[in-house]
């Protein structure tokens, strides 16, 4: 089987792609291709060319690994589309799995497609920093108009092939064998002439508002970003110029966003994500179980949002209270969410209702016996943690997995509480639980590769990015924003504002700075935990400008005020009592404030974490920088177009980062300084352990 397969079927030359897994135009693709309509071009018997996928998939797009590539080394995905648009005879792409992007837009170069009803087809680049840089741009627009084609360039979401045959984006769908409708397909239009190009055709409809509207849009979905205004201006020209400009203008633009930074992180995010979900160590054959009922302890806000996610995946839960109250409480918070959603259109009442049934509440821990996992959500106490899970070492069936939810606490020592520490994990889940995609997934000393394995299956299953970790405090997330907590504190001590701090981070692209998030998160958190380890380390209570706040009763969002004041919208705003009791600190502390500039803001949070991360990483805590970066993009909304913070610094060059923190007075990790005096990046480093 070669990577372009040529099969004579009487009239028809089918082109099988055979480059697993998903067909991506990878070298030798174009030249099979091309050789393939060569050779179709040459036989006067042949009448028609169809185009198909191998495996499970048509082309899912370009090869992104190639991406880094020289030009002039890159697979021709452009040459093979003008050499089918320019083709004498039908040519029929026949579409199964997933058409996305070059996959699409090769499609688009054809004279038919035809698909089977499950097949989907988009042009996701923008996910990725790009733009279709292959025709998309020109074409779609041409085919479904231009408002439809900016919808899918912007979003970058597939649309299913039912939806694109009344588009017009498809011509047939077929039921059964593919290979055999499309050569019917092939047949029934061998001899129509002119044959379809969409480059000739002109797009419909295309009021200049629409750009406009685009262009608004935008500035609120992609703040920051360079690819979808772009796309915005190409597909402009698909309404306005000659397809030969639009697709000369393509072609420029694709390499300006593929080169840029952002495209550079959201390849980095899109590999690491796949490759978090790799254990070293773990192979494909690990035994897992399925996870078929799970028991939740605590039905307040954490314990309320896991539950969800079963639910979510229709997966049964006992959720456990100690009192009746709570319990209502916690329902009712469950049933007014899924409400709120159904109100949104997202949902129906039914819906509502079969996942509410799913749920049952209970006040005796006894009845989680059968669950084939639990999870612990209770207030962040150890002694606590503890009482809950000897007894859950009495109550749970034999092969339970035992799971944690803490942010910080220690697992192993959780664990030795139990005769069977090899059942114990942490699952840290992100607040609100139902909503943020990211699991930590805390690997204690005892836990089997199993339960690992079903904790992975499991994350995957109710929709969550499982990323693997290992004990210590804060584990990889928290940790790191500890570090970023004490830095931004001591920035407003130097002199900055708190909204200067946290505009510093919004223009990284950050929704929240360290002190909107503190008082989204409740400021007492933070208090508590500082007070616990002055305890622990024998020192006099916290006293920083902060833990006045706090003392004063301002908690927060939760409390209407915090560093800020809160209205009902939920926006912060500057408090002038606040910045007294910061002045008169620093006064106290004999402090002169002085000016701090936007960038030494930027750099020193984003450093901090960096730094953190290198510590982190050398003591194995994560298994590889790209981790600590999908944790960073899907639990506290770092911006993936910046790739995650460790991708961000590796862009800034480790070197200069270096300079920066020892400018700045913070010390440079050690894997930091030799990855640094090595002109080394941290994606280096995974290579080296072989885990990049
Ligand atoms: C483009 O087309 C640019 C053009 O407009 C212009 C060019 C001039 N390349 O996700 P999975 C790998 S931009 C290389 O786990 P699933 C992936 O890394 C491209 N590799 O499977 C993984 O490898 P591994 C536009 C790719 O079933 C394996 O395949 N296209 C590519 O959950 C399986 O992937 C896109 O953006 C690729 N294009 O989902 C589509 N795609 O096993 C991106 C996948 O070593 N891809 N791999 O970890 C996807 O969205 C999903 O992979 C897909 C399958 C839906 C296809």
């Amino acid at each position: 089987m070669s990577i372009v397969d040529q099969s004579r079927q009487d009239d028809i030359l089918v082109l099988t792609i055979n480059n697993p897994p998903v067909n991506a135009f990878s070298p030798g693709v174009p030249e099979g291709l091309k050789a393939g309509l060569d050779a179709a071009a040459a036989d006067d018997t042949i009448r028609a060319v169809v185009i198909i996928g191998g495996g499970r998939t048509f082309v899912a797009g370009a090869d992104i690994r190639t991406f880094n590539l020289p030009r002039e080394q890159s697979p021709d995905l452009r040459g093979t589309i003008q050499k089918l648009d320019a083709f004498p005879k039908p040519t029929v792409a026949a579409i199964h799995g997933t058409a996305l992007g070059g996959g699409l837009e090769l499609a688009m170069g054809c004279s038919y497609r035809v698909a089977v009803k499950d097949a989907q087809v988009g042009l996701p680049e923008v996910k990725l920093g790009v733009l279709p840089g292959a025709g998309g741009t020109q074409r779609l627009p041409r085919v479904v108009g231009a408002q439809k084609a900016l919808e899918m360039m912007l979003s970058g979401n597939p649309i299913k092939a039912t939806e694109a045959l009344q588009l017009g984006l498809i011509d047939q769908l077929v039921d059964g064998d593919l290979l055999a409708g499309a050569l019917a397909f092939a047949r029934g239009h061998a001899d129509t002439r002119p044959l379809p190009r969409i480059s000739e055709k002109a797009v419909p409809g295309a009021a200049p508002e629409v750009f406009a509207a685009a262009r608004e849009g935008i500035k609120k979905t992609h703040r920051g970003q360079l690819s979808p205004s772009l796309i915005v201006d190409l597909a402009e020209m698909a309404a306005t110029k000659p397809f030969a400009e639009g697709w000369d203008a393509e072609a420029t633009l694709f390499m300006q966003a593929k080169d840029s930074p952002q495209s550079r992180g959201l390849r980095h995010i899109f590999f690491a994500e796949r490759e978090s979900a790799k254990i070293p160590g773990l192979t494909k054959d690990t035994p897992t179980t399925e996870i078929r009922s799970a028991g939740i302890i605590g039905a307040g806000t954490m314990g309320g949002g896991i539950a969800m996610n079963f639910l979510n995946a229709g997966i049964p839960v006992t959720i456990v209270e100690t009192a009746q109250d709570a319990l209502d409480r916690g329902l009712g918070v469950i049933r007014k969410n899924y409400e709120n959603t159904a109100k949104k259109g997202r949902m129906t009442m039914e819906d509502v209702e079969g996942r509410m049934a799913l749920l049952t509440p209970t006040l005796d821990m006894a009845d989680l016996k059968d669950a084939d996992i639990i999870i612990e959500a209770v207030f962040e106490n150890m002694d606590v943690k503890k009482e809950i899970f000897t007894r859950l070492d009495a109550i749970a069936k034999p092969g339970a997995i035992l799971a944690t939810n803490t942010s910080t606490l220690d697992v192993n020592e959780i664990a030795s509480v139990t005769k069977r520490p090899e059942s114990v994990i942490g699952l840290h889940f992100f607040s609100p639980a139902n909503v943020m995609k990211l699991l930590e997934i805390v690997r204690a000393d005892q836990t089997s590769d199993s339960v690992l394995a079903t904790s992975m299956a499991l994350a995957k299953k109710i929709r969550k990015v499982g990323v693997v970790v290992g004990v210590c405090d804060g584990f990889v997330g928290n940790r790191m924003v500890h570090r970023y907590g004490d830095e931004a504190r001591k920035l407003v001590e130097e002199g900055a504002k708190p909204e200067d701090v946290d505009a510093s981070m919004n223009a990284l692209g950050l929704p929240m700075g360290p002190f909107q998030m503190s008082d989204m998160a409740g400021l007492d958190i933070g208090y508590a935990i500082r007070a616990h380890q002055a305890k622990v380390a024998g020192r006099p209570k916290p006293d920083g400008w902060l833990d006045r706040i706090v003392e004063r009763g301002r908690k927060g969002q939760k409390t209407g005020a915090g560093i800020y004041d809160y209205d009902e919208t939920r926006k912060p705003r500057p408090n002038a009592e606040m910045q007294r009791l910061i002045e008169d600190y620093r006064a106290e502390k004999g402090v002169t404030p002085r000016e701090i500039t936007q960038e030494e803001s930027t750099k020193r949070l984003a450093y901090s974490l960096v730094n953190e991360g290198a510590r982190i990483l050398e003591e194995g805590i994560a298994q590889r920088a790209g981790d600590i970066d999908v944790i960073y993009i899907y639990g506290y909304g770092f911006p993936a177009y910046r790739g995650g913070p460790m991708q961000y610094a590796s862009e800034q060059g480790l070197q200069s980062v270096v300079a920066d923190l020892e400018r700045y007075g913070q010390t440079p990790a050690p894997l930091l300084k030799r990855l640094a005096d090595e002109g080394k990046t941290f994606a280096d480093f995974d290579a080296e352990k072989g885990r990049g």
